[in-house]
């Protein structure tokens, strides 16, 4: 005689296993759709970047008056940046776009004028910092690869001249 080894499941503990499946089907196809809809293919993304100043007396306060302008770029993990630096500066003073104590480096293709049709001066690759007379420019690229928020200094305003990369995810 053989006994059966078939299992017979309560309704009860049917209802129970399918009302999981259906949960945890809703929660991926829910997680699924929403990644869907925020997700953003890394893309290129170009910022114009300038020396600023304010006006107050620096001997007065203490602090160099120089700032950057913007002082956030913001872009997602992945993307390409690309900035556009110019020294704008009326006197003839040198400004920097330096990454310290970051996981980041980038290239930088400095032009001798005012904008990026102008005769290259140097083009360079792997730098952390680069250094611009008045009334150059200089294009910088990196691709995005870590998340977090990263800062951007030049080396003769600091600390006022200071920005922020920001890496979203
Ligand atoms: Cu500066």
């Amino acid at each position: 005689m053989t006994q059966s080894t078939t299992k017979q499941w309560s309704t009860e503990k049917l209802l129970l296993v399918i009302s999981m499946i259906a949960i945890l089907a809703g929660v991926a196809i829910g997680t699924s759709v929403g990644y869907a809809v925020r997700y953003e293919a890394p893309t290129t993304r170009t910022f114009y970047l300038f020396n600023s100043s304010l006006n107050f007396d620096e001997e007065l306060w203490g602090v160099s008056h120089d700032t950057f302008s913007p002082d956030r770029i913001t872009v997602n993990k992945a993307d390409k940046v690309v900035i556009i630096y110019r020294n704008i500066e009326d006197a003839n003073e040198d400004h920097t776009f330096t990454m310290l104590d970051t996981p980041y480096t980038f290239d930088a293709v400095v032009h001798v004028g005012r904008n990026e049709t102008t005769p290259v001066l140097s083009s360079t690759s792997d730098l952390t910092s680069v250094n611009l007379h008045q009334n150059q420019t200089a294009v910088i690229s990196f691709t995005a690869s870590w998340g977090g928020v990263f800062q951007y200094r030049c080396i003769y305003h600091y600390p006022t001249m200071t920005g922020y990369l920001v890496v979203l995810g």
